[in-house]
């Protein structure tokens, strides 16, 4: 008995160590320690032994079937764990192979200047002013000394709402508005950058477009400040030695104004196609704040004095990057913005 209890030690403990899986365990489970199993078996013939070797051969048997449980638990716990090294070198990642490409896109040209312009306005000490995109009357045209029979105030030049209500033409309000709830308080020096919308649409005009205008109000302020922050302005935006040209204009909310023209930056002031063989280019326009603007907003005219200028942003891009038709902005080709970073 003890002899074959030893045998079926050494068969069952190779069977359990060479499965290949848990469904093969079950197998051998039940095949050793089942009802109709080898060691089931051999218990039932411990009658067939003399009394005296009964206890004995008992103990074995019961030794047994534990180691076997025992093996039968390794066993699995084996597979568990060959299962999960191999899903470990499955899954394992090589850190050393070269990443998919993917594209992150790119800011448009337009986003590009209004960021660079803002820069360097806040580096001059200006602040950004924002407001609404629509308007009343009031601080579109009334407050700026539009008077009622000017043509931007027509309704074929505007987008109304309603005949107080329009899209903003400018964003000359954002400084009106800034200047209400500042005064009497100085200085103010803002930059309201932003959409900005007129009935207009062609080669050269967009009916939205964006636009940079510039506030300084302080006391003593003058037209030498206007002509200094705006050369400072045009240096960095396009180049160091860059010159610049005021030309005498007119604004209703400025007096007097100015035009400010940039020496060409094809031709660098010979006479080309683009500046129209003059050798300038108009990048913005300015003044003096008109005293009834300044009036209207909370200043008094006889103790403050201001500066002020409008650009549009799209021009300023178009002359930067050498842009020759405004719509390559709007129309949404990936091959063109792909071109600036
Ligand atoms: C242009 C000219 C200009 C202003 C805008 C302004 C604003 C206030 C008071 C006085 Cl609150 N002036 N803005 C002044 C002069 C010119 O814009 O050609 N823009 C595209």
């Amino acid at each position: 008995m003890l002899h074959k209890l030893a045998e079926l030690e050494e068969s069952a403990a190779r069977a359990i160590e060479g499965a290949k899986n848990s469904k093969e365990l079950g197998e051998l489970r039940v095949r050793y320690l089942g009802k109709k199993g080898a060691l089931t078996a051999l218990l039932r013939r411990m009658g067939e032994l003399p009394p005296e070797q009964r206890p004995r051969a008992g103990k074995r048997a019961n030794a047994l079937r534990s180691k076997l449980e025992r093996l039968l638990e390794q066993g699995e716990e084996r597979l568990r764990e060959a299962a999960a090294a191999s899903r470990v070198e499955e899954e394992r990642i090589d850190v050393t192979l070269p990443g998919a490409p993917f594209n992150p896109g790119q800011k448009h040209p337009l986003t590009l200047v209004l960021e660079e312009i803002t820069a360097i306005f806040t580096g001059l000490g200006f602040q950004v002013a924002r407001g609404p995109e629509i308007e009343s009357d009031y601080y579109n045209f009334e407050a700026l000394n539009l008077p009622p029979d000017h043509p931007a105030r027509d309704m074929h030049d505007s987008f109304y709402f309603t005949d107080q209500i329009l899209l903003r033409t400018h964003t000359s309000p954002v400084q009106i508005r800034t200047m209400e709830l500042k005064a009497p308080a100085l200085p103010v020096r803002i930059i309201a950058p932003g959409k900005v919308y007129r009935r207009d649409d062609d080669a050269t005009h967009s009916p939205m477009f964006h636009q940079v205008e510039g506030l300084a109000v302080d006391r003593g302020v003058t037209f030498a400040d206007l002509k200094g922050t705006l050369l400072a302005f045009v240096q960095e935006m396009f180049d160091r030695g860059q010159s610049i040209r005021l030309r005498p204009s007119f604004f209703p909310f400025t007096e007097p104004s100015a035009e400010v023209d940039i020496a060409c930056i094809i031709c660098r002031g010979k006479g080309c196609r683009v500046c129209g063989h003059s050798g300038w280019l108009e990048i913005l326009g300015c003044g003096m704040v008109h005293p009834r603007v300044l009036e209207v907003s909370g200043y008094d005219p006889e103790d403050v004095t201001g500066f002020a200028f409008g650009m549009g942003v799209e021009r300023i891009a178009m002359l930067k990057y050498g842009i020759d038709d405004l719509r390559l902005l709007f129309s949404n080709d990936l091959r063109f913005l792909r071109q600036f970073r």
